[in-house]
């Protein structure tokens, strides 16, 4: 071989490790290759199940190990610590106060027997400018004056998926979701309960984390909320009522660690499974509805990606999941099935351009209403007065036709009430008859943010389906709305349940001086749209 050929053949291989180079410099740009999100009992099970789950097990315990790494490096901005810290954390420079100040506020309200659960939990100190950014930013849309708690949460369950993956060495990991929407599924999942796994965190309900007790299957359906066409209340309703439902009863109790107090609930390993389904309800209602547009979309948000590189990107890169590496299992049929069909060629007042009062101006008819109502007892029982023969006249209508909504007007609270409270319908002759309606939950409804007091809250209900099946007629004259203090948990011995009821009795405290501004029930103006979308 002549010099001139072996120059020849060094430069073309140089060319060819050059753009290959290129091509692997090309690629890292590329988006992640699609993987699917899936649900809990299918990510675990199947030929590949345990090796995904040892997968997800590796990358949390990889991230943990991270969390004595020096706070300036690259692999503290990788630690399950620093993660925990961009949704919460306690410190004197937190908007969320210090831990001293929220021991002292769980005495100050009755709760001092839930101090254990503060032990190990310490005042943390933004590192750098990057973790000053970014810590304790997670947005809520409690007054419905600003929407993105889908959108930051989507995004930030991306960026904590690729430090996850690197943190796993696996490019096919991709967050399973706990579906508790599925009334098979309102037990936490075996894994999260075995104590000698990664996935274990004691700072939970014990009966919850040992299967004594499971979720309630009303307060995780969501069938009525589906056909919303309102982005913002859905979006309200699905933070106040089963994400924050879910928060409060894995909890031990809202405002408790781990997950029943925002600035620690990062830390427990079933937050990003809970929130994976939550990101999938968002989905679920994308994959219904058209995009709804406003200024919300451009609203930025700032991360750190698996490099420790601070990213700073707008939410409406975040809309389409498949452009950020999943999709999830199941978008199309989320709910169970009971409720009846949306309404197809009807549609009720959109929401108008931007973040808008709470809550969004709709086009409603008042049917009936009850002021003021002290909420001093845990059990509660509210008569409504129906306007005959209206009222009978708009149920007898087709189903999907008429919209009657239960609305819970301006929710005021001087204190944590320590309980959550379910919402009932029933006829006052029949109340063992009852129709589930919601449930409502404080979680990180006071100090969160630097909020000593909870914001004035309007809830709202669709509660057609429910007032069908009480089978109000002509003849019914008034319905009762009852509320019920409750712990959210349901023994899996159903002998137990009344031993619940009294520990939620005596759980509530009065001196949190509940009172609801307002109990409605309003016509949903409905008006024809020419085709669906
Ligand atoms: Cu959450």
């Amino acid at each position: 071989m002549d010099a001139k050929r072996i120059k020849g053949t060094s430069r073309f291989a140089t060319t060819v490790l050059l753009l290959f180079t290129i091509s692997v410099c090309l690629q890292a740009q590329q988006p992640p290759a699609l993987q699917i999100r899936m649900r809990w009992e299918d990510f675990i099970s199947g030929p590949d199940g345990a090796k995904r789950l040892a997968s997800l097990k590796a990358g949390v315990a990889k991230m943990k190990s991270l969390d004595s790494s020096s706070p300036t490096s690259a692999d503290y901005r990788r630690s399950w610590q620093y993660w925990a810290n961009i949704h919460g954390y306690y410190g004197t420079v937190s908007p969320d106060g210090t831990v001293a100040q929220q021991i002292q506020y769980l005495q100050s309200i009755g709760m001092g027997n839930y101090v254990p659960y503060y032990t190990g939990i310490t005042d943390q100190t933004p590192p750098d400018s990057d973790a000053q950014t970014i810590w304790a930013t997670c947005q809520h849309s409690f007054s419905g004056t600003q929407a993105n708690f889908f959108g930051w949460h989507r995004m930030y369950l991306y960026y904590f998926e690729r430090v996850l993956r690197w943190a796993a060495g696996d490019d096919t990991l991709r967050l399973p979701y706990w579906d508790y929407t599925d009334p098979a599924q309102v037990a936490l999942p075996a894994e999260f309960q075995d104590t000698a796994s990664t996935l274990y965190d004691a700072k939970r309900d014990p009966g919850l984390n040992t299967g004594a007790s499971t979720l309630n299957s009303n307060s995780t359906d969501i069938d009525t909320l589906l056909p919303e066409p309102s982005y913002l209340t859905y979006e309200l309703n699905i933070e106040e009522g089963i994400h924050g439902y879910v928060h409060c009863t894995v909890g031990p109790r809202c405002p408790v660690a781990h997950m029943g107090d925002v600035p620690v609930a990062g830390n427990d390993p079933v937050f990003y499974s809970h929130h994976a389904n939550i990101d999938r309800l968002w989905a679920c209602w994308q994959n219904l509805h058209p995009d709804p547009g406003g200024s919300w979309e451009n609203q930025q948000f700032s991360f750190v990606d698996e490099t420790g590189t601070l990213q700073t990107e707008p939410v409406k890169n975040f809309l389409d999941s498949t452009s950020l590496g999943y999709i999830y299992d199941n978008v199309a049929s989320c709910g169970r099935g009971t409720a009846p069909a949306p309404p197809t060629n009807l549609h009720a007042t959109p929401d108008p351009p931007g973040n808008s009062p709470d809550p969004p101006p709709q086009k409603m008819t008042m049917l009936a209403a009850v002021k003021r109502i002290p909420i001093n007892r845990p059990e509660i029982a509210v008569n409504i007065s129906l306007p005959q023969p209206a009222m009978h006249r708009l149920l007898a209508q087709p189903e999907g036709a008429g919209r009657i909504e239960l609305v819970l007007r301006d929710i005021t609270a001087a204190s944590h009430p320590g309980v959550l409270f379910d919402v009932y319908l029933e006829k006052k002759e029949e109340p063992k008859a009852h129709q589930f309606v919601g449930t409502i939950s404080w979680f990180g409804a006071f100090r969160h943010h630097g909020h000593p007091v909870a914001e004035r809250r309007t809830l709202q209900y669709e509660v057609t389906g429910q007032l069908r099946k009480l089978g109000i007629t002509a003849e019914t004259s008034d319905v009762t709305v009852s509320l019920e203090a409750t712990l959210g948990r349901v023994p899996a011995n159903p002998s137990k349940a009344e031993e619940m009821r009294s520990l939620a009795a005596k759980a509530f405290r009065p001196e949190a001086k509940l009172q609801i501004g307002a109990i409605e029930l309003r016509q949903a103006a409905m008006t024809p749209v020419p085709e669906k979308r």
